[in-house]
């Protein structure tokens, strides 16, 4: 079956063109100049429309066993959240623990997801414990699953830190077989001592969990991490949620340097900050504990990050979704900061949180896409199929509609979580309409798609490293 989006406006990372599309079954056929394509099918009107690629988040923790507690979106609420918002693609964090066997890490994964994803769906692989096994199922990984990306952490010790010679030897192994390592970076050992001082000075409260984490600590694991990936033959590497100003530096001063480093950042850091809303009287705060942390309103980082995003030093927006409802998880944390699952929810509210950006004057509408979707395409092996718009393609596209608003609340939202990070933000612009594999599966606000639609997706390796 064929049908013809008309009277859009198509935007990619080259820019905007006015062009119809012709969708045939699940791929993208052909576009046309307006008015040009054929008459005798289905046509969907983007008349005053944007008609851009389906968003891709390239980094999602559903249902994610952690601090205690395990993240509050299944993979079917989550996903249908995420296409909701404009959303066609995750790539989610399979995860082998210290101790256990890579594979039955993601074949639990395989089995959280199957039958219930509402999009399609990649995995990256968590690895919480790098040994010779670790580093031979990485190669397997690549080779055999379609998994193409490992994330290592520099934080949170005893549960999936990893020492510099770990995290040496699985630079190592990629720099082999053509992986990307995506790092946390934070130095957790140093940040477990100034949680326990600050515990002891009775800091107990949620602001402390951003004090404890200064963005020193985090600038000097991106260091750290962009040196040892030196040492590993250049190994690619791309830091994960980058908060702050003096991490930024350290990724600019690598790609100045012509370095195969890459870095994503997440909305939470582009708008909240840790005075007005970590610090939020009492408890409150909690809902915005995550780590990376929010930052000071009163340095520069907000801006910084809007910059590294403007030039290319930050080159993928993701959500790093991992939400925990305030009613018996991150309650948990009453009375000791530490004990507050780290996480924020927010994969419905990214395409239009960074929209909001065009409408400010930050973004322009070509890095906006760009961003959000074609570059994490590249980044994570799935481009062309995903990403564009473009004949062959797959046809995941959204029509967004710019002089639309989104009133972002608890009360509206699809993620599974008792709060929104952002309560009552009116933001510019809206998701019209949005198609997975040419099945329109959002519309006016009406909702048609199901559970089990969504396909994994064997990733190939990175376009930025070939
Ligand atoms: N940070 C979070 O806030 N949650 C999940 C894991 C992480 O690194
Ligand atoms: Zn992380
Ligand atoms: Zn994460």
């Amino acid at each position: 079956m064929s049908t013809l989006i008309t009277g859009g406006t198509v935007v990619g990372p080259t820019g905007a063109v006015a062009a119809d599309v012709l969708i045939d079954g699940e791929t993208i056929a052909a576009l046309f100049a307006p008015g040009r394509g054929p008459a005798d099918v289905e046509t969907i009107d983007a008349g005053g429309k944007y008609v851009i690629p389906g968003a891709i988040d390239g980094h999602t923790h559903m249902q994610m066993p952690f601090g205690g507690t395990e993240a509050s979106d299944t993979f079917e609420t989550g996903t249908r959240a995420a296409a909701i918002g404009g959303t066609t693609t995750i790539i989610d964090f399979a995860i082998q623990r210290f101790g256990e066997v890579v594979q039955d890490g993601l074949a639990a994964w395989h089995q959280k997801t199957a039958g219930n994803c509402h999009i399609d769906y990649g995995f990256h692989m968590i690895l919480g414990g790098v040994d010779d096994d670790a580093l031979k199922a990485m190669d397997q990984l690549v080779n055999d699953e379609g998994i193409t990306s490992f994330k290592l952490f520099m934080a949170y010790p005893g549960v999936f830190y990893s020492d510099d010679g770990q995290v040496l030897r699985a630079m190592q192994k990629a720099r082999d077989n053509g992986a990307l390592i995506m790092m946390h970076a934070e130095n957790g050992p140093a940040i477990d001592v100034l949680i326990k001082q600050a515990l002891e000075r009775g800091e107990t409260d949620p602001i402390y969990h951003g004090i404890t984490r200064p963005q020193e600590l985090e600038a000097e694991a991106t260091s750290r991490a962009i040196w040892l990936a030196e040492v590993a033959a250049d190994c690619p590497t791309y830091i994960v949620h980058l908060s702050a100003s003096k991490a930024l530096e350290q990724v600019a001063a690598a790609r100045d340097a012509g370095r195969n480093v890459f870095a994503e950042t997440c909305p939470q850091y582009l708008y909240l900050t840790l005075e007005d809303q970590l610090g939020a009287p009492g408890f409150e705060g909690a809902k915005w504990v995550c780590s990376t942390p929010l930052r000071s309103k009163h340095e520069n980082h907000r801006a910084d990050l809007w910059k590294g995003l403007r030039s290319n030093d930050l080159s993928v927006v993701s959500t790093d979704h991992c939400p925990f409802c305030m009613k018996d998880q991150k309650e948990l944390g009453v009375g000791d900061f530490s004990k507050i699952p780290n996480g924020i929810g927010g994969v419905e509210h990214r395409v239009d949180l960074i929209y909001q950006g065009v409408a400010d004057g930050k973004l322009s509408l070509a890095r906006w896409v760009e961003t959000i979707a074609t570059t994490p395409a590249r980044m994570f092996g799935l481009y062309p199929k995903k990403g564009l718009i473009a004949p062959g393609s797959d046809a995941d596209i959204v029509l967004y509609d710019p002089n639309g608003h989104t009133r972002i609340s608890v009360e509206t939202h699809h993620m599974n979580m008792d709060y929104s990070a952002y309560e009552g933000w009116e933001i510019a612009g809206r998701v019209d309409t949005v198609i997975s594999r040419g099945e329109v599966i959002s519309a006016g606000g009406e909702y048609t798609g199901r559970a089990g639609r969504g396909r994994f997706l064997r990733r190939g390796l990175s376009d930025y490293l070939l």
